[in-house]
């Protein structure tokens, strides 16, 4: 296969994320050649200096004239939610294989339409998946391991947290994150949506319905302009109920005091138990009940031996990895499954799932708690 050609689109948090993932993927995993060929973004000045600085040969200010360009191959999306399905869609119909940041679009109109162009391009073998990046976090790829090898018996219930505070200060300025018409919708899109995809991805099982309460409180912020409405959510809640029968709690919040990027996940099953906190990510916390009583109690597997998911390429056992290692192994994964003519996962499909499941929520919380079937 010839080296791929890359674009990445957007030079600002995750455009960087991406970035640095695009940089060293190829260095440390058996995966198919590609070239960092243009990074897009708005600004020439910046993009141009963000490109230097991330490793691009070039820029771009127009992300249309990139899906034009024969030697490009792959685009990976990075911009806001609100902009996913127009580039998405026309970069698929271009033959681009696409790889687009969570969540997949901000409405279940838009994800739909993006499951269709997806679902025409893979029949022509060009290939699409979501950024879902906690699933590739390798203690959360060994607690799906350990559910589907059965070491937890029967998943009975599962507690899932996100808590920011990044909104705890009420003079805390308004950008395109707190406005519906951009963001969609608050933590509910930008964290609850990894909470709920984390679940049904550790559970391999999908949630069958909902109920929810979204809260705003801080109902206006200060823009240029003086006080403007918050529109969409400062935290949500929601309980799932899963197709086998276990319950799920979600509680996210980008107003929880003291809390920086605390995503938290408990499953408890009929024999053992399991704990993560990304704030530890190299460890996850195994509670097994076929262990005789006395010697029972949650142990820390330090996740870092070459057996583990995605940690033989990297460093020896002890020699710990971080949260943006997750984007490598993100890369590494599309990129093998475009090497082998295989649809990577979480797919367009999956992302629009997720997406119905927010939905749920949201109308859950319109109808004062009421149950949603998905
Ligand atoms: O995807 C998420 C975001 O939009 C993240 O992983 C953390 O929460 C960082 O920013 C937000």
């Amino acid at each position: 296969m010839d080296a791929l050609g890359v674009a990445v689109i957007g030079y600002a948090f995750m455009g960087k994320a991406h970035s640095a993932a695009w940089r060293n993927v190829g260095a440390v995993f058996d995966v198919p050649r590609y070239e960092q060929k243009v990074l897009v973004g708005r600004d020439a000045t910046a993009t141009a200096a963000a490109a230097e600085r991330y490793g691009w040969a070039e820029s771009e200010t127009d992300w249309r004239r990139v899906l034009e360009r024969d030697d490009i191959q792959v685009v990976d999306i990075c911009t806001p939610g609100w902009t996913h399905a127009e580039i998405a869609i026309a970069a698929l119909a271009a033959g681009k294989h696409v790889l687009v940041e969570k969540p997949l679009a901000n409405s279940v109109t838009e994800a739909r339409n993006m499951v269709e162009a997806a679902a025409r391009a893979e029949s022509r073998g060009v290939f699409s998946m979501v950024g879902y990046n906690y699933r590739r976090v390798p203690a959360l790829a060994l607690a799906r391991e350990l559910v589907a090898a059965g070491r937890l018996g029967t998943i009975r219930q599962v507690k899932g947290s996100y808590l920011q505070d990044w909104l705890a200060d009420e003079n805390a300025g308004m950008s395109w994150r707190l406005r519906k018409e951009t963001a969609g919708s608050g933590a509910l899109g930008d964290i609850a949506s990894h909470v709920v995809d984390l679940i049904q991805f550790v559970l391999g099982e999908k949630v069958r319905s909902v109920s929810g309460r979204l809260q705003t409180f801080v109902p206006s912020r200060p823009g240029p302009d003086g006080l403007e409405p918050v529109t969409v959510d400062d935290a949500a809640w929601a309980t799932l109920d899963l197709e086998s029968g276990a319950l799920a709690s979600v509680e996210v919040s980008r107003a929880a005091t003291g809390r920086k990027n605390a995503l938290q996940l408990e499953i408890y099953g009929s024999r053992g138990a399991l704990r993560f906190d990304l704030e530890r990510l190299n460890e996850l916390e195994f509670f097994d009940s076929d262990l005789p009583l006395g010697e029972q109690g949650f142990r820390k597997i330090l996740v870092t031996e070459a057996s583990h998911p995605y940690l033989d390429a990297w460093w020896p056992p002890g020699h710990v990895i971080g949260w943006e290692h997750s984007f490598s192994h993100q890369i590494r994964d599309f990129l093998l499954c475009i090497e082998a003519g295989r649809p990577p996962s979480p797919s367009f499909a999956e992302g629009l799932q997720v997406q119905t499941v927010l939905d749920a929520i949201s109308r859950s919380s319109a109808a004062q708690g009421t149950r949603q079937p998905l």
